[in-house]
């Protein structure tokens, strides 16, 4: 059980000490991760040359890696990056944007869950599935219409990934194998903005950068994010001013919102 408080404090240490979340991301979503994070209280960064990823990655909270626009330059950056945090022990948040939809996106998100050690990998149930090698389908970068269990799917990726599994829908999952959290917070309208998981990924870099359970650090992140989401959608007629209203909730969303809204429960294994 993670209370309401913890997840508070947990918000509120990202909000005093700004942690440094370097992003290697997509080019559809960069401006809005980086306003998303300042929103939530981190200080983003993003960085791509593969002669500073290394050093960047080094001081960083949290590295996050995203494959949204790959191409062979940014997945060499990733490398580096991400092998430059591992040496350092500095969380590697990992988004398989479209994992499934092309031979090379799924090749790409496998090889880098092997040649890096993953914190969390935070995806929809599709992209999930296709990094550990299940063929779900999938639309573009967005959901397809398969059906399976998320909760069995979470358990099995975090164990054979050695990760921490984070798989977002209508209901969240996150899973290290062995605990496991569902959360319920969320609004649709969270559907109809490109990168709300792109950002999220990115929140969770936030999270696990100041609070070392990592299990904890992602399950309290998207208590924060789907209840942002709840409250800005109040009175909200469509995608464009929820945009704005969720970035506000981010920087003002309170101890007291979190205690009311907070739909975060633990898994009991059978
Ligand atoms: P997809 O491409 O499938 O939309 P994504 O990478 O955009 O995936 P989402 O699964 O959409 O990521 O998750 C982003 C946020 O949106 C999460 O906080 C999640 O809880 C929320 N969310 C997604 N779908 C819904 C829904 N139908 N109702 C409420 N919240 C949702
Ligand atoms: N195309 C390539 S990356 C991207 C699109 C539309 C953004 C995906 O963002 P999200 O967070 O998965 O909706
Ligand atoms: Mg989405
Ligand atoms: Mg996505």
């Amino acid at each position: 059980m993670i209370e309401p408080k913890t997840i508070d404090a947990i918000l509120e240490k990202v909000r005093k000490e700004k942690p440094l979340v370097h992003n290697i991301t997509n080019v559809v979503v960069t401006n809005f991760t980086a306003n998303g994070l300042l929103a939530i209280g981190a200080s983003p960064v993003m960085a791509y040359a593969k002669e500073e990823v290394a050093d960047m990655a080094k001081i960083a909270g949290a590295l996050v890696l995203n494959i949204g626009t790959l191409n062979e330059e940014n997945v060499e950056a990733m490398l580096l990056a991400g092998k430059s945090a591992n040496k350092h022990g500095v969380p590697v948040i990992f988004d398989p944007v479209g994992a499934g939809a092309t031979k090379y996106r799924t090749e790409t998100a496998q090889k880098i869950v092997k040649e890096l050690e993953i914190t969390a990998v935070r995806g929809n149930a599709a992209e999930v599935a296709n990094v550990v090698g299940e063929s779900w389908s999938i639309k573009g970068v967005d959901s397809g219409d398969g059906e399976g269990d998320i909760i069995e799917l979470a358990v099995k990726a975090a164990k054979q990934l050695n990760t921490i599994a984070v798989i977002t829908g209508k209901q969240d999952i996150v899973s290290d194998g062995e605990t496991t959290y569902i959360c319920k917070n969320g609004n649709s309208l969270l559907t109809k903005v490109t990168g709300a998981g792109c950002l999220l990924t990115s929140v969770i870099g936030a999270f696990c950068a100041v609070e070392k359970d990592y299990v904890r650090a992602s399950a309290a992140a998207l208590a924060v994010y789907g209840s942002a989401a709840e409250l800005a959608a109040e009175g909200i007629e469509g995608p464009g001013s929820f945009q704005i209203e969720f970035l506000n909730n981010l920087y003002t969303i309170s101890a007291d919102n979190i205690q009311k809204l907070s739909a975060l429960e633990e898994v009991s294994h059978v």
